[in-house]
């Protein structure tokens, strides 16, 4: 096991078999795709741009997809392929967006970072690091001006706790008391660089203290802990009781 992987907290809900199942072929779903396009990328040099692959992390977006309604939304970073997935956009739309294609979830014009999904509530896939986390809480603002109950799923990396922009939209979102889930996926590096060389504080849900916003850290590589915090912070934030900053340790395998 990774060293960032924290001791298993016990879990109390019984899943069912057929939970199991759908986090098991979900799960291998992103891998295999991953595998297969990082093979491609690697050796036909057909697929152009930046490529970040998804491996290590699959049981985030798994616990995440139980946890929510199809109505919710998720955005997140550049690494976003495993996300898109879970959610919905169609596989052979992703792979296509990596071939730069029409037939694309972007038509081709966004490449790995920029996947796309407005049909099924998946908001990018985007390239600037921290952008999405202003944006998500954009897409919060929205549902709660229309009077819905959903929710969005904001995701990014450790690398992205470190953008200005996090405290901004911590503040507002805290303020408004939107239905916004910050998910920070702590997967130790940012692209290469460790979380001890560029934060004091490198237990990145504690950023949330500041602004009195609820937060857990959680082990991101047990769909069933993941799926049992994010329920805890929906049900908060369906009850316009606010946001949640959820650290979700994870690994990722691959540079
Ligand atoms: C505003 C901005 N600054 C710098 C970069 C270059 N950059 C690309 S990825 C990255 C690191 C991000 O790390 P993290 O958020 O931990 O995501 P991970 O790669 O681990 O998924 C950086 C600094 C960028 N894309 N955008
Ligand atoms: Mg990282």
């Amino acid at each position: 096991m990774a060293e960032s992987t924290p001791t298993l907290k016990p879990v109390a809900t019984k899943f069912s078999k057929e939970t199991y199942l759908y986090w098991y072929e979900l799960m291998q779903l992103i891998r295999q795709f991953e595998l297969m396009a990082e093979e491609k990328y690697k050796m036909e040099g057909k697929i152009r741009g930046f490529f970040h692959a998804y491996i290590g992390q699959e049981a985030i977006a798994a616990g995440c997809m139980t946890a929510t309604r199809p109505e919710d939304g998720f955005i997140t970073a550049y690494r976003d392929h495993g996300l898109a997935i879970a959610k919905g956009v169609d596989v052979n739309s992703c792979m296509a967006e990596l071939y730069g294609k029409a037939t694309g979830c972007a038509k081709g014009k966004g490449g790995s970072m920029h996947f796309f999904g407005k049909e099924v509530g998946f908001w990018g896939g985007h390239g600037i690091v921290g952008a999405q986390i202003g944006t998500g809480a954009g897409l919060a603002f929205a549902e709660q001006y229309r009077g819905t109950d959903n929710v969005i799923l904001c995701f990014f990396g450790d690398g992205a706790a470190r953008q200005g922009i996090l405290h901004e939209t911590f503040n507002l979102a805290m303020l408004w008391k939107l239905p916004v889930i910050f998910i920070c996926e702590n997967n130790n590096y940012a692209m290469g660089t460790s979380v001890e060389r560029t934060s004091n504080v490198v237990d990145i849900y504690k950023l949330a203290d500041g602004y009195e916003m609820p937060a857990d850290t959680v082990n991101g590589m047990s769909a069933e802990a993941v799926h049992e915090a994010v329920g805890r912070a929906v049900k908060r934030a369906r009850e316009k009781g606010g946001p949640t900053l959820l650290e979700m340790k994870t690994y990722r395998y691959t540079p």
